[in-house]
């Protein structure tokens, strides 16, 4: 038995969800909100002790971080894939090209998309909320860096560190750009969990993000490549369970990560 703890199907919430529709594995949706901070209420510490989702239990086995998440399901349920192919290349050389662009997501991409998703929105969800009960739910978040961050949200992020955050995600757009130039997925000829973190965190949102960045006319292949994604049936599947968690509110903006 599989139970998915999540919030919004976006950015980590999504990464992990689309390898399960993608494998057709059938598992159970425990919403999680994190607009209510329910992350780092007792009930969800117990079961992840980082405060954070989201969070596979597999039997009762826990695997938190995405990145692991995936892996632990390819090694898990090796033999549920989708017609394309393995989401991890069985070749040793597809494995290390899928892994070197999950490296290069979750180190050079993810926090710098989220560093501005946080800015536009947290920042304002944080000034609504009372002194005291601010620093109570400050309080309770169990990552030192974590905790940081929502204070730095509430207080705003400086000019400079977003400057620095959009000039990364451009050198990432780029990157990606010249790889979709010499094979038609990022880790070559099949679609892999590589393709599912690059576009769980810098997909469909980033050209309502960096709108000066130009996106569609300066990343054509990146364009393109989104599109045969998200016409996959399993992204649209997971991307769905939106109506599961917050209707209506699939934005970017709408989520806490
Ligand atoms: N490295 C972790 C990052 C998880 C993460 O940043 N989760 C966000 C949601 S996308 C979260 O729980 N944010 C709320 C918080 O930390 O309070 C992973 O890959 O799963």
């Amino acid at each position: 038995m599989l139970k998915y703890y999540h919030a919004e199907p976006l950015a980590n919430s999504l990464k992990s969800m689309v390898p399960l529709h993608e494998k057709g594995l059938p598992y159970e949706s425990i919403y999680v909100d994190l607009h209510k901070f329910e992350q780092h209420s007792d009930w969800f510490t117990a079961i992840n002790p980082e405060g954070q989702v989201p969070v596979l239990d597999h039997d009762g086995v826990i695997i938190t971080h995405t990145t692991v998440i995936n892996e632990y399901l390819e090694d898990a349920f090796p033999d549920a894939q989708p017609e394309s192919g393995p989401l991890r290349p069985r070749n040793p050389e597809g494995a290390a090209r899928m892994r070197y662009w999950n490296k290069f997501v979750d180190e050079h991409v993810m926090n710098h998309v989220s560093m501005h998703g946080w800015h536009r929105m947290i920042r304002v969800i944080t000034q609504n909320i009372e002194e005291g009960t601010f620093e109570e739910l400050m309080a309770r978040i169990p990552l030192p860096d974590q905790r940081k961050k929502w204070m730095t949200a509430r207080s705003g992020f400086s000019e400079a560190d977003l400057a620095n955050a959009t000039s990364k995600i451009d050198y990432a757009l780029d990157k990606v750009e010249k790889q979709l130039s010499q094979t038609p997925w990022l880790a070559g000829a099949t679609y892999t969990l590589a393709d599912i973190n690059f576009y769980s965190h810098c997909g469909a949102m980033v050209e309502r993000m960096f709108p000066d960045l130009d996106v569609a006319t300066r990343y054509p292949r990146i364009i393109d490549w989104r599109e045969r994604v998200t016409a996959r049936p399993a992204v649209a599947e997971a991307l769905k369970a939106e109506d599961r968690t917050m209707p209506g509110l699939r934005t970017w903006s709408g989520h806490v990560r």
